[in-house]
């Protein structure tokens, strides 16, 4: 069997997940549901950045020991990712002795290979960013992403010869032109090592961090430790067990780390000789209300306000579909409540809750028809085929848009053919078994379809079909062919709202500081 390894960012645990972050494991999420369907043997792994100054100092002011910190922030953390619906088969947390195991031993080949030399620094050090800054790259003398004034760090430490890795990887670039994803930002990484790479320092003089190799006293600069987290998470050292999902298939991470991710991480494995990733897709900014997401303005806006309210899978078809992982995108309030009302809860909803009030209505809950007709069956064919060329680009609004043409569709089918006016006549009784039997097929392939965009959802249509084997065991068919038709012997469960409509606009915004 195939295997396919998709890892996402691991988050700094200083603040809870946003929607920013959200967005980030919704997307990586909805990709693994879609290669679990597609019958790959699919790995899928999330953590927590757990040595960053920033934590350290969030848990010290907070009077609490850093380790006791993270140990809660994991909860916190998990338990949006379980709210979300997030499918994670393994939550690796920087902190944990399998990783700083895998650390060790990378670090050692590094060091091996002769590319870890001891030299000083001087610069300007952004916390919020982890990284050195460049005078020429401040703006006023601020880190341009988070507008404060950097720290001047002067130290002596440990440095990895990334210089010595430009042409390399300039050539692996030539070579694998799809490893970045969009091209716009492998083009920009291109031009940076075109550029000239500098030499990094990889350690600090630090308590908190994983302890350099035969130098205790400096502690692995928090980037080098964290990318590894993408190999212990497959038990790196190891080369048995989960070793085999190595390479990681796709590293689902936003554009302002891809310079780590594309730059510094292929040039670690390159040192310590362990294979690269297969791609990297560098997904964009979700704004509010056309700002940047930010404390200091206050509007943060808490992923779970909306999935206690909505239900988490709005919020994932709202991302989903209105962010393609190639862009920015906005989340407004107005645009939410549109696309929850027109798409969710008139379009998609309401051919459920009709299709399946209507079969009771009519036919006590039994199917007599369990097939589309030609048409039907070659719009379906189109979409699933549509749906997989748009998946398999990672365009998951495209995926979500072929979906919907079976949704609209089937809508305009009860319009034409007024099952309630063919229900008032005995001789239409097979048309109306033939179009109530159309129906259900429709709606057993858009669940299976926006199974991985909103799996709560999903499954509830599925079940209500009574459909076998469980959603999460279903496989697509065979190109040109449907699913296998829904039992005729057993009723229908019973026809439930699916997405009840949003009257009222919210009138205070649930935006608030984290
Ligand atoms: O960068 N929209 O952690 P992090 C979309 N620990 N994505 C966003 C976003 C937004 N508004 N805000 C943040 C780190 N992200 C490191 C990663 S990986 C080895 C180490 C994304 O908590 C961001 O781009 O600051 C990143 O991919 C992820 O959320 C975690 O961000």
């Amino acid at each position: 069997m195939n295997k396919f390894y998709i890892t996402t960012a691991i988050d700094y645990v200083n603040s809870a997940p946003h929607i920013g972050t959200a967005y980030e494991k919704i997307a990586a999420d909805a990709i693994a549901r879609y290669k679990r369907l597609a019958g790959f043997d699919t790995r899928f792994l999330m953590g927590n950045d757990e040595h960053s100054i920033n934590v350290e100092k969030a848990a010290r002011e907070k009077g609490m020991d850093p380790l006791a910190y993270c140990d809660q922030m994991a909860e916190v953390f998990q338990g949006v990712w379980k709210r979300l619906d997030i499918s994670y088969d393994d939550f690796i947390r920087t902190t944990e002795p399998r990783h700083h195991r895998a650390v060790q031993e990378l670090l050692r080949r590094i060091v091996a290979r002769g590319d870890i030399f001891r030299g000083k620094y001087e610069g300007y050090y952004c916390v919020g960013c982890e990284r050195f800054y460049p005078e020429k790259d401040l703006v006023d003398g601020k880190c341009p992403d988070h507008k404060t004034e950097p720290q001047w760090v002067s130290e002596e430490n440990w440095f990895f010869k990334l210089s010595a890795y430009g042409p390399r990887l300039l050539a692996f670039y030539k070579e694998h032109p799809d490893f970045l994803i969009p091209a716009i930002r492998r083009n920009e990484i291109v031009n940076v090592i075109e550029g000239g790479l500098e030499d990094i320092s990889v350690s600090r003089a630090s308590t908190w961090g994983i302890p350099f190799p035969d130098d205790p006293a400096q502690r692995v600069y928090v980037w080098f430790d964290a990318l590894i987290n993408y190999i212990s998470g497959v038990d790196f050292p190891s080369e048995d067990g989960r070793w085999r999902y190595w390479p990681a298939d796709l590293h689902v991470i936003g554009k302002d780390i891809t310079r780590f991710h594309c730059i510094i991480w292929p040039a670690m494995l390159m040192s310590a000789g362990v294979p690269l990733p297969k791609a990297v897709l560098g997904h964009g900014w979700v704004h509010f209300q056309g700002e940047k997401l930010s404390k200091s303005l206050g509007n943060i806006v808490n992923p779970l306000d909306i999935a206690e309210k909505w239900g988490s899978d709005s919020l994932r078809y709202y991302l989903l579909k209105e962010v393609p992982l190639s862009r920015d995108g906005d989340f407004t309030w107005q645009l939410f409540i549109e696309r929850y009302n027109s798409d969710l809860a008139n379009d998609w909803g309401n051919l459920f809750t009709r299709t399946v009030s209507m079969v009771h209505r009519y036919r006590a809950g039994l199917l007599a028809s369990r097939e589309a007709g030609a048409e039907l069956k070659a719009l379906i064919v189109a979409a699933l085929r549509d749906y997989r060329e748009g998946m398999d680009r990672y365009a998951i609004e495209d995926g979500i848009e072929a979906a919907w043409t079976i949704i609209r569709r089937a809508n305009q089918m009860v319009e034409e053919g007024a099952p309630w006016k063919l229900a008032k006549d005995p001789a239409k009784a097979a048309e109306l078994d033939a179009l109530l039997g159309e129906l259900v097929v429709a709606l057993q392939h858009t669940a299976l379809l926006l199974f991985p965009v909103m799996p709560a959802k999903a499954r509830l249509v599925w079940e209500t079909l009574r459909l076998t084997p469980a959603i999460e065991e279903a496989r697509f068919p065979a190109e040109g062919s449907l699913l296998p038709p829904p039992p005729g012997d057993t009723p229908l469960g019973e026809s439930k709202p699916l997405f009840p409509r949003i009257d009222k606009a919210p009138t205070e915004s649930p935006a608030r500081t984290a």
